[in-house]
């Protein structure tokens, strides 16, 4: 591991930690991964077990379609891994991981071509009972209690990054540009290389910067990069796309499909289309729209 993607990886954890304070269960993060690739899984685990003061141990059961390649080794922990299981327990309960803290536990492998859900069962066991994160859809009751952690084993072309919060900044007849916003996290790591949309004649991924005493926006050259399992933030006054030479008016309410284009790490494109809403969602705060 190169200074630079231990770096990286530091900053991912940072805001991982951050962004994930309200999640109970032990869950892999959303955006899903490319058939046949090489995947980091990184199981995040948000709290004890239930009256419990720290977690003990972790045991993720491998799914056919997982290959094991590695498991992470955790300082304080005891590490065990065959093919089909890998285990990690706290060698005391000096080290174990307090229910106030977040922390990810993580293997590498190879997933199968197969596109389709994958479910890991972990077993999560605390310095008071256990967590039996292993249920699967369809099985029991409507409202799982203890989910299997899941991940999207997503066809060639699919772009493994999870968008949410999408908005579009509605706009008055005669207006021609606008902006839109939302957040990205790519768990393998992505750029975002182009968008497209029927609603405007170009559309670009901007920064705001700073030249001098002057915010200026221009295009994202190269792309703007998603490490890995990092939300970025495409936001008023900071990275957002640009939507030039719009056809029509864009009225709060309003939908405006977009088309995402990724490249990966080697350079592969994939793509995700969104449906994006014109109007800022509640709480957020949308000032008057940027000057081109
Ligand atoms: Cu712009």
């Amino acid at each position: 591991m190169t200074h630079r993607t231990h770096l990286l990886s530091r900053l991912a954890l940072v805001t991982l930690l951050a962004s994930t304070a309200a999640s109970a269960h032990v869950t892999l993060p959303p955006g899903g991964a490319a058939a046949g690739s090489d995947y980091e899984a990184a199981f995040r685990v948000g709290h004890a077990c239930k009256d419990a003061q720290a977690t003990t141990g972790i045991t993720v059961q491998l799914p056919d379609g997982f290959r094991l390649s590695e498991a992470q080794a955790r300082k304080g922990w005891m590490l065990a891994s065959n093919p089909r299981e890998v285990a990690w327990k706290a060698e005391s309960p000096a080290t174990a991981l307090p229910g106030s803290e977040r922390a990810e536990f993580i293997v590498r492998g190879k997933l199968t071509d197969q596109p389709g859900p994958l479910y890991f069962k972990v077993l999560q066991t605390c310095d008071k009972g256990s967590a039996d994160w292993a249920q699967l859809p369809g099985t029991g009751a409507d409202k799982q209690a203890f989910p299997a952690a899941r991940l999207d084993v997503l066809a060639p072309g699919v772009a493994a990054v999870d968008v949410r919060d999408t908005w579009v900044r509605p706009t008055v007849p005669g207006q021609s540009g606008t902006g839109a916003f939302m957040k990205l996290n790519a768990p393998s790591g992505a750029r975002l290389v182009g968008v497209s949309t029927p609603a405007a004649g170009i559309a670009e991924v901007h920064e705001m910067k700073m030249e001098g005493d002057t915010m200026r926006m221009r295009e994202v050259k190269g792309g703007l990069t998603l490490p890995a399992r990092q939300t970025v933030e495409l936001k008023p006054s900071g990275y957002h796309v640009m939507l030039m030479d719009l056809k029509q008016p864009l009225p709060k309410g309003a939908t405006v499909p977009m088309t995402l284009r990724f490249e990966d790490a080697k350079g592969v494109a994939s793509t995700l289309a969104v449906q994006v809403p014109v109007g800022a969602p509640e709480g957020t705060a949308a000032p008057a729209g940027h000057a081109h």
